[in-house]
């Protein structure tokens, strides 16, 4: 494979391209027209505008991406997370015009797109789930004995969803039929398939992850978890590899379920698969992502692999050039999301110039970003600015490491979740390693935010802090802003 199209923007675009250019391999980018001044586009070999900002008229536009890989010759398409990357139709397509798509077959990608031939995939590979049902529940009558059998509480599930979209807990039999409703409407309304399963609600449970790496000759190995539990409305914000609850036999137990997942769909490349961790350590298979995800960084940092480089790898044909026994796992790693967003607003979009932008520095400290300073976080798509990923020799030096970087990093214009990130990784629960799903629920307030800015503008007022910080522009041109440390 010598050109590769990347069919992506912002920091994964990035990040793809730097592997290809360390494997020598020409890189092609295609963008939106808001997005002409990005790094990406400018760090790619040949870069070409395919239109407007609307998705469906540039990185969702199959027509238009193929049209350019086919006239510059690109033999392979990496899609990157989002966008077409979990998109049977694109990867066929990619496929019927002679180009590699650099993620896995089309196979995978349908049945791990629906729960319920997910579940049914995996059924006879020996893989623990959840209680509950493994076909689409239509008549409510039935759907209550068996919650009755499960008992309560319970959850409705889209078997096209995901993101918690279509999801509906069920506390007792009186709202199951109401329950049941909204789920199916809110499943045909947002997936165009109204199928649902009930499974029992799992409480307090931690969300587990874990890497795949599979060739196209059936060899496949896992890379480890990743943790993911400190995230809100099924965004993550803080993720971390090794998990601190994980010892090595428990790895090696989820490990090999999430490679039987891998090879009920006859996978091939990276991918994701998810578990809830219980209370008792229980661990259950909730769903497979059959794409390279964004905490990919902390796996990459505490194994050595670069994980772009292992997809293109398997997809020229090559066998896995390691065995399970020799995945490495050395220190511990942490990213940290930073998203263009208002902690203290209900974690609202919050876009804008970046007025001011330095970056943390130091050994074991990652930033993978998209943008530079003085440029416009655009209103089209995710609103993600960086990831701030830092290596430690152990978990407490990377906390340490991660605080410190917080601290040294330096945004301006708009509100930022490295703040809310602190916060969460600064927290006794997230330091203890007892933290769930429900972390932001329970522990966080946005006052907390609040009372930790204070301290840190001293005497300056809150209010004048976030006057300045709306328009920072002209206000940082003045050096007021010099009392002002940085971010958030
Ligand atoms: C669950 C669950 C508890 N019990 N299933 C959320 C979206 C989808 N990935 C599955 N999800 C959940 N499934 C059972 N049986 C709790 C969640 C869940 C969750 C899972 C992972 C990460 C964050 C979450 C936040 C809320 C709910």
């Amino acid at each position: 494979m010598k050109k590769v199209l990347i069919a992506n923007r912002g920091e994964i675009a990035l990040r793809v391209m730097r592997t290809l250019k360390k494997m020598n391999i020409q890189t092609v980018a295609v963008y939106s027209d808001v997005d002409k001044d990005l790094p990406f586009v400018h760090f790619a070999d040949e870069a070409y505008c395919i239109g407007e900002a609307t998705p469906s008229q540039s990185y969702l536009n199959m027509d238009k991406i193929l049209n350019v890989a086919i006239q510059t010759g690109a033999e392979g398409i990496h899609p990157g997370y989002g966008f077409l990357s979990e998109n049977a139709v694109f990867a066929q397509r990619v496929s019927d015009a002679g180009i590699k798509f650099i993620g896995p077959s089309i196979e995978a990608i349908n049945v791990m797109g629906d729960k319920l031939d997910a579940k049914q995939a995996v059924k006879k590979f020996d893989v623990p789930m959840v209680p509950g049902t493994d076909e689409e529940l239509t008549d409510i009558a039935l759907g209550k004995k068996i919650a009755n059998e499960i008992g309560y509480p319970i959850l409705i599930k889209a078997s096209a969803g995901g993101g918690g979209k279509g999801m509906r807990v069920v506390d007792a039999e009186s709202q199951f039929e109401e329950q049941f409703e909204r789920a199916t409407s809110e499943a045909i309304s947002s997936f165009g398939n109204g199928a649902v399963f009930i499974e029992k609600y799992v409480q307090q449970p931690k969300h587990i992850e874990i890497q795949i790496l599979a060739d196209a000759h059936g060899n496949v190995i896992h890379l480890n978890e990743r943790e993911c539990s400190i995230q809100r409305r099924h965004q993550k914000v803080v993720e971390e590899a090794p998990s601190p609850v994980v010892d090595a036999a428990l790895r090696a137990k989820i490990g090999e379920a999430a490679v039987n997942v891998a090879k009920s769909c006859h996978y091939e490349g990276v991918g994701t698969v998810e578990f809830l961790l219980d209370k008792d350590k229980n661990f259950y298979f909730l769903e497979m992502n059959t794409r390279l995800q964004v905490e990919h960084p902390v796996t990459e940092m505490t194994t050595g692999m670069d994980l772009v480089e292992a997809q293109v790898r398997v997809a020229r044909g090559e066998e896995l050039w390691l065995t399970q026994d020799e995945v490495p796992l050395f220190g511990h790693a942490i990213e940290v999301r930073v998203n263009a967003e208002d902690p203290e607003n209900d974690f609202l979009p919050d876009l804008g110039k970046i007025v001011h932008y330095k970056r943390p520095q130091g050994l074991g400290i990652r930033v993978d970003d998209g943008f530079e300073e003085g440029l416009t976080i655009p209103l089209a798509y995710d609103p993600m600015i960086a990831k701030l990923i830092v290596y430690g020799k152990d978990r407490e030096e990377a906390i340490e490491k991660t605080l410190k970087a917080i601290d040294e990093y330096e945004i301006a214009g708009m509100s930022t979740t490295l703040g809310f990130a602190r916060f969460a990784i600064d927290h006794k629960e997230f330091r203890d390693g007892s933290f769930t799903i429900n972390f932001v629920g329970d522990h966080f307030k946005p006052e907390m935010l609040r009372k930790e800015i204070s301290a840190e503008i001293g005497e300056m007022s809150y209010e004048i802090f976030k006057k300045i910080k709306n328009e920072a522009e002209p206000v940082y041109e003045d050096q007021k802003l010099s009392s002002w440390k940085s971010k958030r």
